[in-house]
């Protein structure tokens, strides 16, 4: 005989930089079978950024733009209709996932920062970008791509010339990454303490720098964690909660 799940075994869920493009169907199979696992015993999943490759706005839903998207979007609108939470944090590749794709897929969007009480932890999540503050050639992109103006008219060309735009901005940040010291594209330490305290929190969880990890070191003679989210590349990477503690997946 089955007995009913008890709410309290559930487990919330985090995850991030899958980076969906439509020429890696594996990312988008492993993203399936993912959501299939997870959807009788999450009660939350957080996507925290970099769901997508990148995004060139919600108004390809419904367009053939966004058609390879689809089952995907379904797909967590089921999850959600039954009954499992789902939040959206904007990553540095789909920052133009708004509104409407919050809707689409059931979910919440989650401001850039935003203090969650995780099992009774309060827990800084953020996308990680504003983090790698040595990083000050991409933190100049980044104002100019969040920039209300050069979005509105961005979003006002064609589908076909926005997916240009993006895929050329995409390689020559490709070719600029590799020359980056190691350093500077990672987060930096007193930025992170920064918004630690600033946020009031001892705990952390951010995706980005693709480098999965637990980091404690010492915040106001209190030890804090960072926990680093792993990118996806041929296997489904997360953070798991439950009342218990957690575990990372990674890659
Ligand atoms: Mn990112």
């Amino acid at each position: 005989m089955s007995k009913p799940t008890i709410n309290q075994n559930k487990s919330t869920y985090f995850i991030s930089d899958l980076h969906l493009i439509p020429s890696q169907p594996l990312l988008f199979t492993l993203l399936h079978n993912f959501l299939n696992t997870i959807k009788d015993n999450a009660e939350t999943l957080y996507i925290v950024g970099d769901l997508f490759e990148f995004w060139i706005g919600d108004d390809i839903l419904n367009k053939d733009a966004g058609k390879s998207y689809l089952p995907v979007i379904q797909q967590l609108r089921t999850l959600s209709d039954a009954g499992v939470k789902i939040y959206f944090t904007q990553g540095n590749r789909d920052f133009l996932a708004k509104q409407r794709f919050a809707d689409a897929i059931g979910g919440e969007l989650l401001p850039d920062e935003k203090v969650i009480n995780l099992y009774g932890t309060p827990s800084l999540l953020m996308h990680g970008d504003t983090l790698c503050t040595d990083d000050v050639s991409y933190l100049r992109l980044r104002r100019i791509f969040r920039n209300k103006l050069i979005q509105k008219i961005y979003l006002s060309l064609s589908p076909e010339r926005r997916s240009r735009i993006a895929g050329n901005t995409r390689k020559i940040i490709k070719n600029k990454t590799p020359k980056k010291a190691y350093k500077i594209v990672d987060v930096n330490q007193l930025e992170v303490e920064r918004v630690m305290r600033n946020a009031a929190v001892k705990q952390l969880i951010h995706g980005h720098t693709h480098r999965p990890d637990i980091h404690e070191f010492d915040l106001q003679g209190e030890i804090a964690k960072r926990i680093v989210l792993s990118d996806w590349t041929n296997k489904a990477c997360y953070l798991r909660f439950d009342k218990d503690g957690f575990e990372l997946v990674n890659g």
